[in-house]
């Protein structure tokens, strides 16, 4: 039976990867499918860091064609009735207003409840992976969406025109040239370009000392932030966003936070993305270049089998095992496990690691993208 509208629940534990996987999804449900959709946000300060359109004083907002409804996720916060709409997703186990499920549970069609977990490359995610829970009390069944890189999950988020909007930015000078003007980035010529987003980092002092040393001239792009701020220690002056300082054969620059659609660009722009969290995660690799995950640290390092079971997707997909091998020491050290990252060893790889992600996004494509296999999903389980 056909679905037509959404009601997207989001909250924001913190940095920027749960409201940026939702915001995507939103728009994309919105824009390529055509549906009415409703996206619930308790912090509108966040997320107007990735849509600087944002009104943070407005409970109710429009937006790219969705519904910005503010919310307070507290138990007790009081919650005015809507009439849910065909899908109710509670992102991240975020847990679903009471008023709200009463609502659900009370209409004719009742609505589909999905959970849309978060992204791991572990292989009992297509296990679980669309598993129904049927509610304790309330005649109504969750769903468990697990985002993957395996035949059997729900895939990654994909916008459909996002090769071609690539394809065109590499091909146009002009689309470049716009995109460093607005970072106020001078491109050196012969340098090797990174992008630098990460949590604070033990492991990034060294990087910075083997740039500096090394004898390939890299030009290292930082987004305020953490890691900025971390490099600005190490440069012994704050970065500000503009500035630029050189030590060595490193010119270290830090540019601004920028909208969501032109971090991509930025990512499309340089050789190499240090990346962190699941959302730039997961644009590194349609950015079809090396990428360096520094993966959001969990208690107990359960994050360590989530890093590895990505590397060991990476390293089946058909990428050389010596540049394979390269990128897991990297990533290891990046991550805090045992040495210090050995940038000669992954440098000497680029070439094998570009042609092998290159190869790997193309493999991930057949999964379809995440939203259109949500609403297919869900077109399956309307009552
Ligand atoms: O900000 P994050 O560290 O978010 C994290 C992770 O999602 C983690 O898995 C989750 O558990 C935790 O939050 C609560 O990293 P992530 O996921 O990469 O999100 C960053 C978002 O910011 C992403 O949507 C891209 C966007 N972004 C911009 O829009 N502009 C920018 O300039 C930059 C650097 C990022």
């Amino acid at each position: 039976m056909p679905i037509r509208s959404w009601d997207i629940f989001c909250t924001v534990i913190d940095n920027f990867g749960d409201i940026g996987v939702c915001w995507r999804l939103a728009r994309q449900l919105a824009q390529e499918h055509g549906h009415a959709v409703r996206l619930w946000v308790d912090d509108l300060t966040s997320f107007s860091r990735l849509a600087p359109e944002i009104d943070v004083t407005a409970t109710r907002q429009r937006l790219a064609g969705v519904d910005v409804h503010t919310w307070d996720p507290k138990p007790e916060a009081p919650f005015e009735p809507v009439t849910p709409h065909d899908v109710v997703i509670e992102a991240f186990a975020c847990h679903l207003p009471e008023p709200l499920q009463a609502a659900m549970a009370a209409a004719d069609r009742k609505p589909v409840w999905i959970n849309l977990e978060y992204l791991s490359a572990e292989a009992w995610v297509s296990e679980h992976h669309a598993m129904a829970s049927p509610h304790s009390r309330l005649p109504l069944t969750k769903y468990f969406f697990f985002p993957g890189f395996a035949h059997g999950t729900g895939g990654l988020l994909r916008e459909s025109m996002l090769g071609a909007s690539r394809a065109a930015f590499l091909d146009s000078p002009a689309a470049q040239a716009t995109l460093w003007h607005r970072l106020g980035v001078e491109p050196i010529a012969g340098a090797l370009r990174t992008s630098l987003f990460a949590y604070s980092n033990p492991a990034l002092p060294a990087l910075l000392e083997q740039w500096r040393d090394g004898t390939t001239p890299v030009q290292c792009l930082v987004p305020q932030g953490l890691a900025a701020t971390q490099a600005g220690g190490w440069l012994g002056a704050p970065l500000q966003p503009g500035e630029s300082h050189q030590r060595g054969n490193l010119t270290m620059q830090c540019i601004p936070f920028v909208r969501q659609e032109h971090y991509d660009e930025l990512l499309w722009a340089c050789d190499i993305n240090f990346v962190r969290g699941e959302d730039s995660c997961v644009r590194a690799h349609w950015a079809a270049k090396p990428m360096i995950w520094h993966i959001y640290p969990q208690d107990d390092h359960a994050h360590r089998e989530k890093l590895d079971a990505w590397l060991g997707r990476f390293s089946r997909s058909g990428v050389v095992p010596e540049a394979s091998a390269a990128l897991t020491n990297f990533t290891h050290a990046w991550n805090g496990y045992g040495h210090a990252p050995d940038w000669a060893a992954l440098q000497a790889q680029l070439p094998a690691l570009t042609s092998g992600m290159d190869r790997w996004q193309r493999q991930l494509q057949h999964l379809g993208d995440l939203a259109a296999n949500l609403v297919a999903f869900c077109e399956n389980r309307v009552k």
